[in-house]
């Protein structure tokens, strides 16, 4: 990659700072099998089938789930690629009810001001048909909150610095797995990814995307993540409710996403 402006530049002097890899780092032949092309075409469509079968949902069943599956995911979104594999993400798996009613109060109220008086008549009026609002059970109902946290500097023991390089498009990548599923995935794309059947049965699982605006300082505060990190995504995981809705939305076609040149 080359140095853009949207990564962080760097003092190649700062004695603070250390080289993010070895540089004796080993290569090692890639594991690749190649499939027939009619069997990739074929699988690109399910693929496709299957998550296109994603949503997000606000509607939480407060059932707990096995925490081995948050390991699991959390060990997939840890497989993502990153800037000079600086893996600069911290998630942070919240099951205890004390800390959700915390994070929850936290939120409510800020949201509160955001929907009131912050985001403006435009951002509202946008967001009515889906019927959001500051009041979010799902904060408390979920079994879990995964909060996302984006590290814009590694820290070493000795208190040393590692530049991490692209770290905003690095977690972006690395929080997909639990990105807006219902029906199946995301454990249906972990079963995609480890092929595991044995993963199966626990499908079902859906997840929320959520940005809790101004919500950051006082959340990393709440749980004690250090200066260096951010957070980026707020997600509820677990069984939607009984009655869970959706809205019924449709997706663009592909003529309309892509240009070939
Ligand atoms: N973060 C707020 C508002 C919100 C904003 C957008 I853009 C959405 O697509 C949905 C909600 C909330 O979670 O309610």
């Amino acid at each position: 990659m080359s140095p853009e402006s949207d990564s962080d530049s760097t003092n190649d002097n700062d004695e603070y700072i250390v080289p993010a890899l070895p540089s004796d780092l080993k290569h090692i032949r890639l594991k690749f099998k190649k499939r027939p092309v009619d069997e990739s075409i074929k699988r690109s469509e399910e693929f496709y089938r299957l998550m296109d079968g994603r949503r997000t949902v606000r509607h939480f069943s407060k059932e707990p789930i096995p925490k081995e599956i948050i390991y699991n995911i959390i060990k997939t979104a840890g497989t993502s690629p990153s800037g000079a594999h600086t893996e600069p993400w911290t998630f942070v798996a919240v099951s205890s009810l004390e800390m959700k009613q915390q994070i929850r109060q936290i939120i409510e109220d800020e949201e509160e001001l955001n929907y009131k008086k912050r985001m403006g008549k435009i951002w509202t009026t946008d967001l009515k048909p889906l019927k959001t609002d500051w009041v979010k059970e799902y904060l408390t109902d979920a079994p879990y909150l995964i909060l996302v946290f984006k590290q814009t500097y590694g820290v070493r023991d000795d208190g040393k610095k590692k530049l991490h390089y692209y770290n905003e498009q690095s977690v972006s990548i690395a929080w997909n797995p639990f990105g807006g599923n219902s029906r199946l995935p995301p454990l249906r794309a972990l079963e995609t990814i480890f092929g595991s059947p044995a993963l199966r049965k626990y499908a079902g699982l859906v997840s929320l995307t959520s940005t809790p605006l101004n919500c950051g300082p006082a959340l990393k505060k709440l749980i004690g993540r250090p200066a260096s990190e951010k957070l980026t995504l707020l997600l509820p995981v677990g069984y939607p409710s009984e009655d869970c809705s959706v809205p019924d939305l449709h997706r663009k076609p592909l003529d309309d996403i892509l240009i070939e040149i």
